[in-house]
Formats: structure tokens, sequence, C-alpha cells
């Protein structure tokens, strides 16, 4: 090895020798003959195009070394628009459908151009789905864009916002982007303002589709970065867009969205974000349904009792007591105690619109009690609620169903809790095991949790009600959230929501460590 790279060493400089003076005398020749036969020019040409050859390849090394294509391994987390948490069941519907119709038109052209006109297409569609009720209603045919200026703005704004979110959540590089040029359509606000008319909006929004802002700004706004991305990875990349189309528009036509021409201006965010600041967050309303003696009020008690909380009670109207936990200082649950079901008309009215009006429901029922149908009627008024087209946007309080004094289920004598649910083992676990299946069976609520409050003993399984109501309090604070922007179009309550999250978790800390 030594000997063969000290030969080789003093080799080398002897061959490169003995070609480079031939060369250099050929060389010494040739320029006399190029002086001598005036290709001066020539040669100054075959220079300056040899030199930029070079210069171009060592520039396409460097780049290739440098800077990979962007690949889906670069990506971080999952990317496809997740549907909102607030929706009712016909958003969802729609955006089901939607997303299918999105990936036909994608599977057609999924050139960068093209998106303007899919967005516009997918728009119109969620616009039509929800247009064709109103229409059956008033008579007017063609109001499928009967959204103002102002509002597609908002929308425009939308998808804006959550687009560029995404780009930073997932695309490597995507804080180098100038993204304020994909908002250039603001530019064309003060025409935005004056379109009153249906058709002048409709224009403006072929001309102004996020989408299609993207798209004819895409070579100044991403630049080298998208030339870079491959082709399957761009292809997410607009399927992701046209999602946040379709889920801006369903927010937008269910009437989530909705702005008076007056708001918009210039101070449009900063009005969105006083508002923010004026609107809180509500404690958790939790409404506790079921017949005279289910064992509402006991089930306050014991509930209350087993959480470190201070309970304060607010009588109100119509015999509705409402309970208001705090933890820490912080008003955090509303147990409204309502009055029983009774089969009459009123206070079946009275207790739908305390529900609908609610985040979660507790459903006592009492497991010995053969009558069923009164609860099974008012659960049917609920349900059927929620299937009207002009309520098809809400979204429908958990309904978590306690079957309640199962102590005084056969035989009536035997009462040595714990009870396993999964895998009954004795004749009264077996029994109770029957009792939550008929009832699930009868009143068809999203749970079910066996319970007992028996007097001068323990209450049983309190802290399962506990678990349960703290794995629903998130869905819990999205029905709030869609009740309240449903009623009056409130602002983006995000950020406070997670608040409450977050205290949830405080109160999960002290139910725990009570229960053992
Ligand atoms: N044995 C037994 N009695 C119960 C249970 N839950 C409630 N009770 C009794 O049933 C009666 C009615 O309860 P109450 O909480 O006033 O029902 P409400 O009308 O729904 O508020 C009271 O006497 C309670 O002590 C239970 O799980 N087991
Ligand atoms: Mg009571």
């Amino acid at each position: 090895m030594n000997l063969l790279s000290r030969t080789s060493a003093g080799v080398i400089p002897l061959i490169l020798m003995a070609l480079v003076l031939p060369v250099l005398a050929l060389a010494g020749l040739g320029l006399v003959s190029v002086v001598e036969n005036g290709y001066w020019l020539m040669l100054s040409l075959v220079l300056v195009g040899s030199s930029l050859l070079v210069l171009a390849g060592y520039l396409w090394v460097r780049r290739q070394a440098g800077e990979p294509d962007v690949t889906e391994d670069d990506f971080k987390g999952d990317i496809a628009v997740a549907p909102s948490g607030e929706w009712g069941a016909f958003d969802r519907e729609v955006w089901q459908s939607l997303n299918v119709r999105s990936k036909d038109l994608l599977a057609q052209d999924d050139s960068w151009p093209a998106l303007r006109e899919h967005s516009m297409a997918l728009a119109m569609e969620v616009s039509a789905r929800y247009a064709a009720e109103r229409k059956g209603k008033s008579g007017h045919a063609g109001q499928e864009w009967a959204f103002t200026a102002p509002e597609f703005l908002l929308m425009m704004e939308q998808v804006s916002k959550r687009y560029r979110h995404f780009l930073l959540n997932h695309v490597p590089f995507a804080e180098h982007l100038k993204i304020s040029t994909l908002q250039q359509g603001y530019r064309h606000k003060e025409k935005l303002g004056a379109a009153k008319k249906l058709y002048d909006t409709y224009r403006l929004f072929r001309a102004f589709t996020p989408a299609g802002i993207v798209a004819e700004a895409r070579g100044q706004i991403f630049g080298a970065l998208f030339d870079q991305v491959s082709d399957e990875v761009q292809h997410k990349l607009k399927k992701v867009l046209l999602q946040e189309v379709i889920s801006v528009a369903i927010d937008l036509y269910s009437g989530r969205y909705s702005v008076t021409d007056g708001e918009l201006g210039e101070s449009t965010v900063k009005q969105q974000d006083e508002g923010r600041l004026a609107e809180e967050i509500e404690p958790l309303r939790v409404a506790l349904v079921g017949q005279v003696s289910a064992g509402k009020s006991s089930f306050v008690n014991a509930f209350v009792g087993s959480m470190v909380a201070e309970v304060s009670a607010i009588p109100s109207t119509d015999k509705i007591v409402i309970h208001r936990c705090h933890v820490e200082g912080v008003d955090l649950i509303h147990l409204v105690d309502l009055p029983g079901i009774d089969g009459n008309e009123k206070t079946q009215a009275l207790l739908l619109e305390q529900m609908i009006q609610s985040d979660v429901i507790f459903w006592l029922v009492k497991a010995n009690q053969p009558a069923r149908q009164q609860d099974v009627m008012l659960k049917q008024l609920f349900d059927d609620f929620y299937l009207q087209p002009k309520n098809r946007s809400r979204k429908k309080p958990r309904v978590i169903m306690l079957l309640n004094q199962v102590d005084r289920l056969q035989p009536a004598n035997e009462w040595v809790p714990p009870y396993d649910m999964t895998q009954p083992t004795d004749a009264k676990g077996k029994i109770i095991k029957a009792a939550l299946d008929f009832n699930l069976e009868q009143l068809k609520p999203d749970e079910g949790i066996v319970i007992a409050m028996p007097e001068q003993q323990p209450s049983y399984n309190m802290a399962e009600v506990g678990e349960s109501l703290l794995g629903s309090f998130e869905e819990g604070i999205n029905t709030q959230l869609n009740r309240r922007r449903l009623s009056h179009g409130s602002a983006d309550l995000t950020q406070q929501a997670k608040r409450l999250y977050s205290l949830g978790k405080v109160a999960a800390k002290h139910w725990l460590k009570d229960q053992d």
C-alpha cells in the first residue's frame, strides 16, 4: 500500500509533465495560427461559452447537493383538514360529499390554475346544498350566492389565514414564504365593498377566490420553494387548499359568518379582537333530566360531593335550580336541576328548551321503574329537533344516561359493589347489566353508566360519571360554541376554549384526588 502510493505519487507528476508540455507547445503554435488567420473573435466566443457552461454546471451541482427536493417525508403530521368540531350532522354530511367531489375535480385536472375553477365549483355546490332548503321556503330561485360582499371577504380571509397556518405547520421552509402576496386581493376591497348586488359579488368571487389567487400568484408567492416540492406533495397541498375552501364555505353558508357591511373596513381585525376580549366562554352547562324521583337532586349532592368544589345554588324560575361548581375560584360547571318529566306538554316544552340550551345532558333513569314511555317520548322530541332542516347545523349535546338505583334491583337485599358491566359474574350483576342494555335500547343515549345513591350508604360509580363528563368536556364546549355562534355570530373563541380545557384538567385532578 505504502509503496504503491509512494510510487504513484512520483509517477503522476511525470505523466502530467509528459502531457502538459506537448499541449503547451501546441497551444503556442495554435495561438500563432489564431493571430495569423484572424480567428480572435471566434476564440473569445468559445472561451465565454465554455466558462458559462462550467458556471452553470457548478451552480446546478451546488443546488442539488444543498437543497434536496421536498418530499413527503419532510411533512410534519397529517396533511388533511379535519372537519370542525362545532359542526352539526348536516354540515358533516356536506363536508363528506364535497371532499369526494374535490377529489374528483383534482383527478380531472390538478394544475394550479385549475384550482380557481375547482374552488368556485366547490363553494357553489356547498351553497346549493344549503340554499335548497331556503329556496323551498321563500320561493326565491337562484339564491345560491346569497351572501354579502363582506362575508365573502371574510371567507377569503379565513381561507388565507388557515392555509397560511397549514403551510407554516407542514411545509419545510414555509416561514420564508411571503404570504402577504396571498392576500393581495384586499387591494380590491373598495370594489368589493361597493358590490352590493349578487351578480357583482358573483363576478368578484370568480376573480378572487382564494384558490384562484394562490394559483395566479403562485410564482411570486412560492417561487423556487414550490418548484422543489414533489408532484405528489404539491397534489396534497392543492387538496388541502380545496378542503379549506369547502370548510370555510360550510361555515359561511351554515350561518356562522355573518357580518354587516359596516363591520368591514380597515379595523376589522381590531374590532374582532375587541369582540374576542369581551366574549367569555361560559361554564359547561350540564342539564339533569329525568322523571320525578329518578334521583336528580340526590345526584347533585352525590356528584358535587365527590368533587372538591364549592357549590352555590341559584334558584331560578320554573322550578329550575342551577348549581354552580367552582374549582379554585373558577366557575366551571353549571348543573341544571330540571323539573321531572311528567307527560305534561308544557313541562315537555320547557325541558326541551332547556336541553337544547345545554352542553351535556345527564339523563337519570330509575332502574326498577317499569314506565319508560315518557322518557322515550321526550328523547324522540329532542332527536327530532336536530333533524329539522332549520336546525341541521346545530350540534346536539351529548346525552349520558345514568341508570340509577341499581341497588334496588333483584335480589334487593344484596348490594356488594362494584359490578363489572363488561362481564358480570353473579346474579345481581347480570340483572344490572340486563337493565342497562334494555334502557340503552329504549332511550338510545350516547352512553350509559350505572349508578346508585342509596341512603346511609356510599354512592356508587361517581368517579366514572366524573371521568365521562371530563371526556365530554371538549365536545361540550364545542356544543356551546356552536350554539352561541349560531345564535349571535360570535367571534373566534378557540383560545378561550383551550383555556377551559386546561381548567377541565384542574377539575380532573381534584376529582381523582378525592376518589381514592
Ligand atoms: N335506594 C336508592 N334510593 C335512591 C337512589 N337515588 C335516589 N334515591 C331516593 O329516591 C328519592 C327521590 O330522589 P330525588 O333525588 O329527590 O329525585 P328527583 O325527584 O329526581 O330529584 C329520595 O328519597 C332518594 O333518597 C338510589 O340510587 N338508591
Ligand atoms: Mg328533585
